[in-house]
């Protein structure tokens, strides 16, 4: 008989290095003569690649046997970052390829540097999406993610003279961690027309027909889990000429030209991620990505359910579908389509299938966010689904109406489609009438969904559709691999790392809050982490800054609702404040750097006016001999996941200053506080529920609350107003031409001092100013300071994004963790 056998991988630096070389010489076909950093990180990477893949096939059948309810978290962003230090943490190896590569003659720090950021997604709804799949790996849920393969991610943000410019972002050259399955494609079709016929019961069908194919093929792209063996899938779907349509005559006629660019077209649609965050463009190719993605990935759903050969009516407790946003809404009038059309089942059958299998998260209440699509262009595209969605709108209206028989406004208010002209489709109305379950992403959030944009839902539906399930991050990429040192020392108080599984357990370090030696290494590991940083700025920007300093953070995506405008007129004022000083007076403050990083959307003006103005006053402010060190001003570029990584542990204040009512949740403000850095915040997302969690003394709350804003609104247009003073001196020295060519920033200006100021600026100006000031006392201060960023990490548990998983697990999804096989 064959013994059997038990995959085992490398456990020793020399059996490390022996598979690492193994790959340059072969895999890679180098020499390991010229073997430079990159190599010995593809090397790197591929070794620690096959320790996953065996267990991802492991997993993968195990998930087929088992026959349970499975998660598919559809996103059009995945914002990974890099991967090998994740593999190897989870695995945990990291330390025996770190002597393996020594061995070799690197550095560990280098061969990692060397990978390039997946980059697939703008900001927070794209890092959220990561973040999920790495809790829902590490804690055994059954689950896959689908999104589209770009080949270009986020485009590269170079500053050139002050002023943003896009590169694009090519990362495909060389990318160890997908698997091309170009057996696993599907058929999509676009435009076309309907026509009707009888089939032999005399019942109406509708068939598609006509229009153009396009192919998509799978990329599988292993998520590993934190130590344990479950590996789950990530499938990523590129557009290609479907075969039939990749015009051979053509081809052989002489029309070698025309023929590529038919394939070209085709690949377009995959080509290149929309780079606007929470602002919705309605253009045509973003139609055709969400159409294509929805299309693929729910043939792949509903083929998967049919190996099972169970009834329809299983299909809900078989299969759960999370709607990241409502990017992937026409996965519902698909389903739906597919039901009726292809599988034969009557509508209402049909429809309650779908309407139990969605489940839709809410990401904005922004206006300019809300997507919706005209008619007109959904009639060219998609002929099919605008009947069907017409079909559910209607059946959805005939229920309202009988509800609602005295409310005819109200029918207008909730219809999916707006009257306006051209007609347009509001795809949260479809999102949420298509779910069983609707969830925001802050308390306050999920709140003012309820009061504002659903409101009327609430009264058709019932408050129970509505749900809140707060973000979470995951403490492995944003505590144990961003800050090893501080997981490290968590780990030799808490004795052992049992908390990057359960980060409740953070809840012990309090006993330690008093504790001399702990203290002090809490801060020397702070400290270590800012002169990580500086030394980062002055290669970056050249400009030296003081570790000893107070680092002063916002990065985040540049928006106007985000306020980095309210930060930097603020750093103005702190300006024009030194300048006003004695020599003596400058002495006594404490010294500080104030660090932005961001990328604006290409078309977004007003948010490239701000890169601008940071640039420019960092420019005056870093070359003032009498300013020194008492404040410097960087904008790091090309702010990004392995960026955040460097940045977040050497925070120690960091801004989280939207308007009250504005960011629906916020992650990066969870990141810097697990990292032991304070926050200044309004009252707005997820900041309120982590002042719940550490307590008011430990953060620094301005502001306007969410409940004022839209009297606050009202006055700047119709009331009297009278600017404050300071911020009046600011707006001055930017007119005097103090960061040059004062009419750059008259549209900024303008915007708050003549047109209303909608993110009220204005009104929180003062009250920011006084608290940045209680900042600084607070850091004169440095025991009571340490005591707060000890406490505030004690208090961080929530926060997880595994407490997020379990609750969308057990609230929403109706599914239980599928733990590993055990090996016999
Ligand atoms: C829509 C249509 C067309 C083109 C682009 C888009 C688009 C793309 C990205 C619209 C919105 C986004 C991204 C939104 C986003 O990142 N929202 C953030 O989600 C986080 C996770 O829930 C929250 O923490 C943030 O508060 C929220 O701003």
């Amino acid at each position: 008989a064959w013994k059997k056998f038990t995959p085992k991988g490398f456990t020793t630096p020399e059996e490390f290095e022996k598979e690492c070389v193994r790959h340059i010489e072969t895999t890679l076909a180098r020499s390991l003569y010229n073997c430079d950093e990159f190599a010995t990180y593809a090397g790197t990477a591929l070794a620690f690649r096959d320790r996953l893949v065996l267990d991802w096939n492991k997993t993968q059948q195990n998930q087929t046997f088992a026959d349970q309810k499975r998660v598919y978290y559809l996103s059009l962003e995945f914002l990974m970052g890099r991967a090998l230090d994740n593999a190897m943490l989870n695995v945990g190896m990291k330390d025996v390829a770190a002597k393996g590569l020594s061995e070799l003659g690197f550095r560990m720090e280098d061969i990692v540097s060397q990978e390039h950021d997946a980059a697939l997604g703008n900001g927070g709804l794209g890092r959220l999406a990561a973040c999920f799949l790495d809790s829902l790996a590490s804690l055994n849920y059954p689950a896959w993610g689908y999104g589209l393969r770009y080949r270009y991610g986020i485009f590269k943000q170079e500053i050139v003279d002050g002023y943003q410019v896009e590169v694009p972002d090519y990362w495909l050259d060389f990318n160890p961690w997908e698997f091309a399955r170009h057996d696993i494609t599907v058929d999509i079709q676009f435009y076309g027309h309907v026509s009707k016929y009888q089939d032999d019961n005399g019942t109406s069908i509708s068939v598609w027909e006509g229009g153009e194919i396009v192919q998509a093929v799978a990329y599988d792209v292993p998520v590993p889990g934190y130590q344990t063996e479950n590996t789950n899938n990530l499938r990523l779907w590129a557009s290609k000429a479907a075969s039939g349509e990749f015009d051979f005559q053509k081809f052989n006629s002489g029309e070698y030209e025309s023929s590529v660019a038919d394939q070209q077209r085709a690949e377009t649609i995959s080509a290149v991620l929309y780079p606007n965050d929470n602002l919705e463009r309605g253009k045509e190719l973003r139609l055709k990505q969400q159409y294509f993605w929805c299309a693929a990935s729910l043939y792949d759903i509903v083929r998967r359910f049919k190996k099972t050969k169970r009834s329809w009516k299983d299909f809900p407790t078989q299969v759960a579908i999370q709607l990241n946003d409502t990017h992937p809404t026409l996965a519902i009038p698909e389903l739906q389509r597919i039901l009726v059309d292809q599988e034969g089942l009557d509508w209402e059958e049909a429809w309650s299938i779908v309407s139990k299998t969605f489940g839709y998260t809410n990401h904005t209440v922004l206006p300019e966010a809300l997507e919706k699509w005209s008619v007109p262009l959904f009639q060219h595209l998609l002929p099919r689904h605008l009947q069907i969605i017409y079909d559910i709108n209607l059946n959805f209206l005939h229920y309202v109406e009988r509800t609602f028989p005295k409310d005819r406004d109200m029918l207008s208010r909730v219809s999916i489609i707006e009257e306006s002209n051209p007609k347009m489709i509001r795809m949260a109305f479809l999102a949420l009438i298509g779910s069983h379950k609707v969830n925001g992403v802050a308390e306050l959030h999920s709140d003012l969904i309820k009061t504002t944009i659903f409101k009327d839902f609430v009264k058709v539906f019932g408050p129970d559709k509505f749900t809140n399930v707060t973000n979470g991050i995951t403490p492995r990429r944003w505590l144990h691999q961003a800050n090893p040192r501080l997981s490290e020392l968590i780990a030799s108080k808490l004795g052992g790392h049992e908390f990057l599984k359960d980060l409740t357990l953070l809840h012990k370090l309090e006993n330690y809050v008093d504790d001399k030696e702990f203290r002090k290494e809490f801060q020397e590991i702070k400290y270590a982490n800012k002169v990580r940083l500086a030394k980062h700025i002055k290669e970056a920007n050249g400009v030296s800054v003081n570790p000893s300093a107070l680092f002063d953070v916002q990065v985040k995506r540049i928006h106007e609702y985000k306020r980095q405008q309210l930060n930097i007129f603020g750093v103005i004022h702190r300006y024009l404040a030194i300048k006003a000083m004695s020599p003596e007076e400058r002495k006594k403050l404490v010294p500080r750097v104030s660090i932005f990083g961001g990328k604006a959307a290409p078309g977004y003006w007003m948010a490239k006016t701000v890169i601008h103005l940071i640039n420019q006053v960092g420019k005056v402010v870093n070359n003032d001999k009498d300013v020194g060190d008492a404040l410097k001003v960087i904008f790091l570029e090309d702010y990004n996941v392995s960026k955040a990584e460097i940045i977040t542990p050497a925070s120690d204040i960091s801004e989280h200053i939207s308007t009250a009512g504005t960011e629906a949740s916020g992650t990066s403000n969870m990141k810097f506080c697990l990292n032991g850095g304070l926050i200044i915040g309004t009252c707005d997302g997820a900041n309120i529920e982590i002042t719940r969690e550490i307590g008011e003394n430990n953060i620094f709350l301005f502001g306007n609350l969410a409940e004022d804003v839209e009297d606050l609104r009202h006055s700047h247009l119709y009331g009297t107003y009278t600017l404050d003073s300071s911020l009046q001196a600011v707006f001055d020295a930017i007119s005097d031409g103090m960061f040059g060519d004062a009419s750059h920033f008259s549209a900024l200006v303008n915007g708050i001092v003549e047109h209303g100021d909608y993110y009220l600026v204005s009104d929180d100006f003062a009250s920011y100013c006084k608290t940045q000031d209680l900042i600084d006392e607070a850091y004169k201060n440095q025991e009571e300071w340490w005591t707060k960023c000890i406490t505030t990490v004690a208090r961080m548990g929530f926060f997880s994004s595994d407490r997020c998983i379990d609750e969308y697990a057990e609230m929403i999804w109706n599914v239980e963790p599928l733990p590993p096989k055990q090996e016999q």
